[in-house]
């Protein structure tokens, strides 16, 4: 079995204390929805995943397992395969068989979710070396000295590039760019725009869980800022933004209360909220000529029948 390899570029970026800090300070409070992700959080992102209104996953999956041979043909074999937010790696083993990278780079925000998920790929996938990541993809996308120096292949799958506002997305897309350098190739899944009724009920599953994922930024503060807030007075809000094009996430305080950080008193109304997520739509029209402003052009995009979901694989553009 090859070894793992761990890199910890542990983010000097932004920490939640001053993410609350900057973000209740502002007129509409916000939190940015990377801090979601900590063990728990990845776990109910997880469980998301697994909710029957959540449709990315289970039709990005399909999608990709009937693609598999058909991208390692137009990509070939023996990348350097590299996953920003790899998460429990679960969709690049539908395409490891077909593509046999050279090794695989996840990064991840979450050392010990990204542990555990490392070491067990390398179980599972004994010829392949494994070089896992600690970043916050959203700053940087460091390729560890170690990973061998093969052509590179980004794998960006879930519509995580939705979570970026375009101006991000935008910068995103350029760091990808100058990350896989001339011979790269990025594959990108990319939520569509559709029946807002069908993108409601996404982020408002029965059995509550995205309602639990978005508390958990509040259970975080209580529990790494030691702030005296009571999850519980948080009702969860999802909605799809037609004129931005982008379902929000909300918490709404359900009562009047403060909340104390370091000796400053910061006020909530009843009905104020706290906006903790955008989750950005495409039209594949929208998405191709961003990417095409960021030096990508398209070898060839796939929709499912329902054009619920779009998988595009991007080359870099000759200059
Ligand atoms: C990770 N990201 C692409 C998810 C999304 O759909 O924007 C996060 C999520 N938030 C609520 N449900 C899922």
């Amino acid at each position: 079995m090859h070894k793992v390899t761990f890199h910890d570029h542990k983010p000097k970026t932004l920490s939640l204390h001053d993410a609350v800090l900057d973000g209740l300070s502002r007129e509409d409070k916000r939190i940015p929805p990377k801090f979601f992700y900590d063990a728990r959080g990845s776990k109910l992102f997880e469980r998301i995943c697994e909710q029957p209104e959540y449709y990315p996953p289970s039709v990005e999956c399909d999608m990709l397992g009937g693609l598999a041979d058909e991208i390692a043909q137009l990509a070939g074999r023996g990348r350097l395969l590299i996953e920003p937010g790899a998460g429990s790696a679960a969709k690049v083993r539908l395409l490891l068989d077909a593509l046999r990278p050279a090794a695989f780079v996840p990064m991840d925000i979450s050392f010990d979710f990204l542990k555990s998920a490392a070491t067990q790929l390398a179980g599972e996938y004994p010829w392949l070396p494994v070089h896992a990541t600690c970043v916050d993809f959203s700053h940087s996308l460091p390729v560890p000295e170690a990973a061998p120096d093969a052509p590179r292949l980004l794998f960006f799958p879930g519509s995580s590039l939705g979570n970026f506002d375009r101006a991000e997305a935008g910068a995103f897309l350029s760091r990808v760019r100058d990350t896989i350098g001339s011979d790269g190739m990025l594959l990108i899944g990319v939520d569509t725009k559709k029946d807002e009724a069908v993108l409601n009920a996404a982020y408002n599953d029965a059995a509550g869980i995205t309602a639990e994922f978005n508390r958990n930024l509040i259970h975080r503060m209580r529990r790494e800022l030691d702030l005296q807030v009571d999850p519980d007075t948080f009702e969860h809000k999802a909605f799809y933004n037609a004129e931005a094009g982008r379902i929000e996430m909300h918490l709404v305080s359900r009562e009047p209360q403060h909340i104390e950080l370091d000796g400053k008193r910061f006020r909530l109304a009843e009905g104020e909220s706290l906006h903790t997520e955008n989750s950005y739509k495409y039209a594949p029209e929208e998405f191709l000529s961003m990417a095409a402003g960021c030096g990508l052009q398209p070898l060839r995009y796939w929709l499912d029948e329902q054009r619920l979901f779009a998988i595009y694989l991007l080359r870099v553009a000759d200059i």
